[in-house]
């Protein structure tokens, strides 16, 4: 069997390879994604490296799936144009906060498209998929299958409205389109039909013994609780033959004849994109880092991506046959943002793109705010108070203040030249001693996944290098006992260049800086194990304050930005919006004869609720139109009135008036019509276009 067993805690693994969620390329990334997956692999990937350990970060965007076609439909684009905004916007994003990628690929490069295809093709040459014919939902005025998201409806679980054809949000259930209540077709909003249709299938009941036995038995006391919690759940309620293709225009298109229109399901290609981003990189020897036994595999995902990690992912890999496994998912929950789920629709998140020209520098800031607060066991809140209050208290107080105040002391004192320590105290000694005891505890840490915890650790020892320049007070000790002072000194500098080495994985540019303060080259995360890494005599370049303090009115202007989001939200919920109607070209719309007109007559139609009958001077001609205002407008009040018309509308018989041409009307949140009124100097039969 295929099986990496984790017995490799005890032996270090030749080498490894750290894959991070493929982000979905249809909307700038926000704190939520840096919270739950970017920033802890960021730390594990930098730990390792300073370790000398051999390591492959990969990381890319998702650039198929029903949601980029639909956001494509939706502002009338192409699909690989909005991938291509986005897939920009975010590799920025994560460039400029430091997560250093070996490389940040993207599912529509040619590569991945054809490492996608041989790989469906190897499986199904040997036999591994099911091929079925079913009917499916159909929408008859686009011509074009509902898989996913192009259809919703009534979750059939929790009865709430607008669940998608792949899941309901509201209570997570995932969901086929035959689960939908009501279904729609989202494209038009029209009732779906069915149709028939031919698809491939991973007979996922067939690996269950599989699973059992690699995840059940071999990974029940290394895997986050929540994390196999939920494979033993999947797994109890008995696994089903899953669909890996699509009828759809946007994928990779199935290597097979005579199916054209299909292409492989998003979740079958999307992590074979790890794999196209090694060979991407890696040419001549990606192989290494996924099919030797001796490599050590590790993805970090969010919690809504465990099923395709650790069962789907693995059935495909397991079905191929060459492949490794992963030796561990460390999967986060979620990350909330003032008591409230972050939502890219209702732009309830703090983006990236923008906390970078809010906040320029502060990178580390947040890094060091959502790993001291990361969802790993659970779900967790951020909040505008406490990133200041983490940022100020801890950081700045404690670690800057710390480091800053040896620093100056030492430029002070001694020109900025590292004293020698003369006799060490039973105190200096015991100090030493834990300073040397970090770096085994923090990885201790991070190998287990607990960045909380090692990123407490590492805040521990500046308060233990804080506590002791307060304890031994330098600044007053140094007029009676300079010699003294040399001690104190030496060993807080030690321990800063301590803080030096191993804050980096957490706060890498925080690193860099206090790496130019004390003028320290690199230096491995092992020889921070030593005592002393600044030899006597080193000298120091000039101090730098590592960090500052962030005002209340820092604070203010991102909760008015929340503010201001909550209330848009609140006035889109007031209106129900009509999904847009289909694009239409400028052909099409051309033909459409818009003119102002004036009302010169105005009727109520007998035995008619809605009806007035309208005389109309449109400039070149005298007409009749009836119009379904009456509710809203007496027809004394209107006489004289300029209004849009439609003018080219084909006459039509109603309640035995001929109408010929429309009338525009706007609707009122109360759904009052209203009349679209030209300008008050337009003249009847001028063009409205
Ligand atoms: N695109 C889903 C997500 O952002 C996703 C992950 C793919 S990882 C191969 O939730
Ligand atoms: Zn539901």
């Amino acid at each position: 069997m295929n099986s990496q067993h984790s017995d490799v805690d005890n032996c270090i693994p030749r080498r490894y390879t750290v894959t991070s969620a493929l982000p979905y390329a249809n909307g700038p990334v926000h704190i939520g994604h840096l919270a739950g997956v970017y920033v802890p692999a960021d730390i594990y990937v930098r730990y390792l490296r300073s370790k000398g350990r051999e390591v492959m970060f990969i990381g890319g965007s998702d650039e198929h799936g029903v949601p980029i076609t639909i956001k494509a439909r939706k502002q009338n684009t192409t699909p690989q144009a909005i991938v291509d905004r986005y897939h920009a916007l975010i590799k920025e994003s994560f460039e400029k906060f430091g997560i250093s990628f070996d490389i940040y690929s993207r599912t529509s490069s040619p590569m991945h498209r054809k490492t996608a295809s041989d790989f469906f093709r190897t499986l199904y040459d040997k036999g591994c998929f099911i091929e079925k014919t079913s009917m499916q939902y159909y929408d008859e005025e686009n011509k074009q299958f509902l898989a996913d998201r192009y259809i919703t409806g009534t979750c059939s679980k929790c009865n709430s409205e607008g669940a998608y054809g792949d899941q309901c949000e509201k209570c997570g259930s995932s969901l086929s389109p035959d689960e939908l209540i009501d279904p729609k077709s989202a494209i038009s909003g029209n009732a779906p039909v069915k149709k028939e249709t031919r698809h491939w299938y991973l007979p996922l009941d067939r690996y269950e013994d599989f699973l059992r036995e690699w995840i059940l038995k071999g990974h029940k006391a290394d895997w986050r609780t929540n994390v196999y919690g939920q494979c033993k759940s999947w797994i109890d309620q008995g696994l089903q033959p899953r669909a890996v293709t699509r009828d759809l225009d946007w994928g990779v298109p199935l290597p097979l004849p005579g199916t054209e229109g299909k292409v492989l399901y998003v979740w079958f290609d999307a992590p074979i994109g790890y794999i196209s981003a090694t060979k991407e990189l890696r040419p001549d020897d990606w192989e290494k880092y996924w099919k030797d036994k001796e490599t050590k595999l590790v993805h970090f995902i969010g919690k809504d991506n465990i099923v395709f990690h650790c069962i789907i992912f693995p059935c495909m890999l397991k079905a191929e046959g060459s492949y490794i496994l992963p030796d561990n998912v460390p999967a986060n929950e979620f990350l909330n943002l003032e008591g409230d789920k972050i939502s890219t629709s209702r732009n309830w998140a703090v983006w990236l793109h923008e906390y970078l020209e809010d906040f320029p520098g502060k990178q580390d800031v947040l890094r060091y705010v959502l790993t001291a607060n990361a969802p790993e066991s659970k779900d967790n809140d951020f909040t505008w108070k406490d990133f200041q209050s983490r940022n100020n208290n801890e950081l700045l107080a404690v670690f800057g203040n710390f480091v800053n105040r040896t620093v100056v002391l030492t430029h002070k004192y001694f020109e900025g030249r590292v004293p020698a320590a003369g006799r060490l105290t039973e105190a200096d000694e015991a100090v030493l001693q834990e300073m040397c005891a970090y770096p085994a505890r923090i990885a201790g840490s991070i190998e287990q996944y607990r960045f909380r915890e090692a990123l407490n650790e590492l805040m521990n020892l500046a308060r233990l290098g804080n506590k002791y320049l307060t304890d031994n007070e330098p600044w007053k000790v140094f007029k009676t006992d300079p010699e003294r002072v040399k001690t104190v000194l030496d060993v807080s500098l030690q321990i800063a260049a301590h803080l030096a080495v191993l804050c980096e994985p957490f706060l890498p540019f925080t690193a860099v800086k206090s790496r130019r303060i004390l003028n320290m080259s690199e230096s491995g995360w092992d020889k921070a194990e030593e005592r002393f890494l600044l030899p006597e005599g080193h000298v120091l370049n000039p101090a730098e304050f590592l960090f500052e303090k962030i005002e209340d009115e820092d604070i203010e202007r991102q909760m008015d930005k929340l503010r201001a989001a909550k209330e848009s939200n609140a006035k889109a919920a007031a209106v129900d919006y009509e999904p847009q109607k289909n694009p239409v070209n400028f052909d099409e719309f051309g033909k459409i004869d818009l003119r102002v007109a004036k009302i010169i007559a105005a009727e109520k139609v007998a035995k008619t609720k809605k009806l007035l009958k309208l005389t109309l001077d449109t400039g070149f001609d005298t007409r009749t139109v009836v119009s379904g205002i009456a509710e809203y407008h007496a027809p004394e009040a209107i006489v004289g009135k300029k209004v849009c018309l439609l003018a080219n509308l084909e006459p039509k018989n109603l309640k035995g008036i001929e109408s010929h041409g429309m009338i525009l009307m706007s609707e009122n949140p109360d759904g009052r019509l209203c009349f679209v009124e030209p300008a008050p100097d337009a003249e009847p039969g001028m063009q409205i276009r």
